[in-house]
This record gives structure tokens, sequence and C-alpha cells, in this order.
């Protein structure tokens, strides 16, 4: 049995993953493959409590460690339960933020540093990555119109200052130059139809 291909999507807040998701599940579809989609923090029962812990305001201010260890304890469960499985059945596995997050939010914009995220990568998922991760890059301002847009009370990392969330931003396309073949940048301050441009040709190069 070939083993199932793992596609990631990432971006800052607002960035059209959600959007971008049901596209690419579709493109897949139409090729005949069996597609889990999945999300991070997330994706199992234990592990979405885990993420209503993260995201809800209430929750307030947590120590940055903490955050990354509850991402990578959520990690680890949507991993054992939901990828690994999946990906060893032939599936491909299309998965809504994944450890570049971490590296992003936690390494980037809270300041733990690239290495600490790695390690823990390391330990948590040792030789899996993507396959392909598609980034949506989009400017903070224009992200955080759209999280405005949506009508939506804003989670605890849509709270967030501008400051924190342009060293996502940068934290992710640092990350994007170091690893060019797996990172694939999307220009998602475009249009929608632009976007979708862009993420086919990403696909059609990639994965054909
Ligand atoms: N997190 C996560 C960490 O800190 N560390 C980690 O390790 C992990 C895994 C998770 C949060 O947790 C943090 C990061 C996150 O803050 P989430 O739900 O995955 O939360 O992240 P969000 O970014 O909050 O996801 P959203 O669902 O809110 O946003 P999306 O999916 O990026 O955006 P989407 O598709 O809902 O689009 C937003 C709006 O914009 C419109 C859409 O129609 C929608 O209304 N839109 C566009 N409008 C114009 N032009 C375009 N090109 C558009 N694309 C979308």
């Amino acid at each position: 049995m070939k083993r199932g291909r793992f596609i990631t999507l990432e971006g800052g807040e607002g960035a059209g993953k959600t959007t971008a998701a049901a596209l690419i599940e579709r493109w897949l579809l139409e090729r005949g493959r069996t597609v889990v989609r999945s999300r991070e923090p997330g994706g199992t029962p234990a592990a979405e409590k885990i993420r209503h812990l993260l995201l809800d305001p209430e929750t307030g201010e947590l120590d940055p460690m903490t955050e990354l260890l509850l991402m990578f304890s959520a990690r680890r469960e949507n991993l054992v339960r939901m990828i690994e499985p999946a990906l060893a059945r032939g599936d491909d596995v299309l998965c809504d933020r994944f450890t570049d997050a971490s590296r992003a939010y936690q390494g980037g914009g809270r300041r733990l540093g690239i290495q600490l995220v790695n390690r823990l990568a390391a330990l948590v998922h040792p030789g899996l990555e993507p396959d392909l991760t598609l980034l949506l890059d989009v400017s903070v301002e224009t992200g955080m119109q759209r999280v405005a847009g949506r009508g939506k009370a804003a989670d605890r990392f849509e709270q967030s200052r501008t400051d924190f969330l342009e060293r996502v931003r940068a934290a992710y396309l640092t990350q994007a130059r170091l690893e060019p073949e797996r990172i694939v940048v999307i220009d998602a301050d475009r249009s929608l139809a632009e976007v979708e441009r862009q993420i086919i040709r990403a696909l059609e190069r990639c994965l054909l």
C-alpha cells in the first residue's frame, strides 16, 4: 500500500485557509484520491478540548512554553489517532495547520525560538514533515480586516497585538525560505480567484 500524502495549510489570522482547504479537497477528490481533513490544534476529541482551552479568550495569558507544550500535546493525539493511520492506509491528509504554526506563533510570535520548536518536533513526530505546505501569506492588516468581516467573536490569538502578528508572519516567511521545496508561498492578499489560481498551480506542480 502506497503511503498517502501529507498536505498542510498555514498562514496568519484570516489568511483564507478554510476557504483554500475546500478547494484543495475538491481537487484531490477529482483525481480519485481519498482525503482525510484535520486541523490543529484539534482533530480528535481530546485534541479539540485542548484547542478550546488554547483559543478561549477566558483562558487569558499563558506562559509561552505552556502554550507550546499544549500545541504539541494536541498534535501528538492528532498524529497518532488520525494522521498516521490515514497516511498508512494510503489516504491523503489535508491538515489546517501543523508544526509550522508552532514555529511561527510560539517560535517567532512568542519569541521561544525555532530551535526549541524543532527539538519538540523531533520528539513528537520524528521523521515526519508535510510533503507539501501551502503558506497563505497575507498582510496583518488585510487578515485582521477579514477576521473582523466574519462577524464572529475574536479568539485568544485573533486578539493579539499587531507586533505579535508581524513576528508570526516574518517567522513563517523565514521557514519558507529555509525549505523552499516543501513550502510554497501563496500571495493571499490577492482576490479569491487569483489565490485559487496560485493554489491550483502549486498542486499541479508538486502533486501531479
Ligand atoms: N496556533 C495553532 C498556534 O499558535 N500554534 C500552533 O502550533 C497551532 C497549530 C488556530 C489558532 O491557533 C494558533 C494559530 C491560530 O490563531 P485557526 O482556526 O486554525 O486557529 O486559525 P485562524 O487563522 O483563526 O483560522 P480561521 O478559520 O479564522 O481563518 P482562515 O481559515 O485562515 O480564513 P477563512 O478561510 O475563514 O477566511 C477568513 C475570511 O476571509 C474571506 C473568507 O471568505 C472569510 O470570510 N477570504 C477572502 N476575502 C477576500 N479575498 C480572499 N482572497 C479571501 N480569502 C478568504
